[in-house]
């Protein structure tokens, strides 16, 4: 069986050998989870060239002992000066550390490793996250077909006049759990009529009306990955305006579904779909970008703009365009793609032809 974790951490060594630092303390939960497997609420990575240490408290020292493999195990309330004893005879000079890291805890690095070169480094294992290896994607892929099922069963629940958009929330989120959902990925976007036209409207207790489309943007947590879909649907009937903007933004996410591959540039990738809406005359009512990669964290790297940086296989990244029209309403429809080298794979699979309820 292929020991996933270790192949992580030989990625993080390989790029930790392109860096300037000796060795690197990693103190987000989300990358200790990603490099050993380990779910607590405290923990401590060193790893250099000579070692890889794991510190935690007393509380996780079993949990550490039977899910941390490949590491030293320390027990202690004191991370770093348990970490700054070890390496002391090292050689070592340069350590890095995530730049995301707090005031006060850079203040207590710079204490407890008065003798080192402290250096910022900027998104290090984000980056390595960017490419998923097998585990990760059938993780997620799990995640998207416990969306995907939601969806269907929530067309049958939504009733004009009667449904409110909190109930929608709510039913999506508990059905997802039903079908083995630890958690939503995030608040549940359900938006109807005018609310529609705020991309982000979170659900309401407004009643979903007959006349009205209804944006469901949702996702869930299936061990620690996310899935992320929107679907538009129509309540009642659809006007021809509505059915016209629903097959522009369909043509733009079909679009991107056909030229995403690896080495497809960010620039491209946000820039097929936007000429496709552009040139349907509604390119200033797209108004955000086109997608972001997901998987620990539901918003993660890449991010899609004016970039030469290319799409690699293995990354998994939304494919989300709309158009919002304000006071009137919006439309939008987002899937999430595997990025391949010859292509792409569609993760979610909920129905995207224009429905009407
Ligand atoms: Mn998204």
């Amino acid at each position: 069986m292929t020991d996933y974790f270790e192949q992580r951490l030989e990625n993080f060594e390989a790029a930790l050998s392109e860096t300037a630092v000796d060795g690197i303390l990693v103190t987000n939960l989300t990358n200790i989870y990603y490099l050993t497997g380990f779910q607590g609420t405290n923990a401590t990575l060193f790893i250099s060239k000579k070692r890889r240490i794991f510190v935690t408290d007393a509380r996780y020292t079993l949990i550490a002992k039977d899910v941390v493999k490949n590491f030293d195990l320390v027990e202690s309330r004191d991370a770093l000066g348990e970490i700054a004893k070890i390496i002391a005879e090292d050689g070592i000079s340069a350590i890095g550390f995530d730049s995301q890291v707090t005031f006060g805890f850079y203040q207590q690095l710079q204490v407890v490793f008065e003798s080192y070169e402290l250096q910022p480094l900027e998104n290090f294992i984000e980056n390595i996250r960017m490419v998923k290896d097998e585990s990760e994607i059938a993780t997620i892929r799990k995640a998207c077909s416990i969306s995907d099922k939601a969806f269907l069963d929530v067309l049958d629940f939504i009733k004009p006049g009667q449904t409110t958009e909190l109930d929608v929330a709510n039913f999506l989120d508990f059905r997802m759990r039903e079908y083995g959902a630890s958690g939503i990925s995030f608040d549940t976007i359900v938006a109807s009529g005018y609310r529609s036209a705020m991309p982000h409207g979170r659900a309401s207790e407004k009643v979903i009306l007959a006349g009205e489309s209804l944006t469901m943007d949702f996702g869930c947590y299936y061990n620690h990955y996310v899935s992320d879909m929107t679907r538009t649907v129509h309540v009642g009937h659809v006007s021809d305006e509505e059915r016209e903007i629903y097959d522009i933004i369909l043509r733009a996410n079909q679009a991107l579904i056909e030229k995403a591959k690896a080495g497809l540039s960010y620039r491209d990738y946000d820039g097929i779909p936007r000429k496709i809406i552009t040139d349907a005359g509604y390119g200033p009512q797209f108004s955000h970008g086109i997608g972001h990669g997901m998987g620990l964290d539901i918003h993660e790297f890449p991010y899609f703009g004016q970039s030469d940086e290319s799409l690699k296989a293995g990354m998994v990244v939304t494919d989300e365009p709309g158009i919002y029209l304000d006071g009137k309403y919006g439309l939008r429809i987002e899937d999430d793609l595997l990025i391949t080298e010859t292509g792409c794979e569609v993760l979610t699979h909920a129905p995207k032809e224009l429905i009407v309820l």
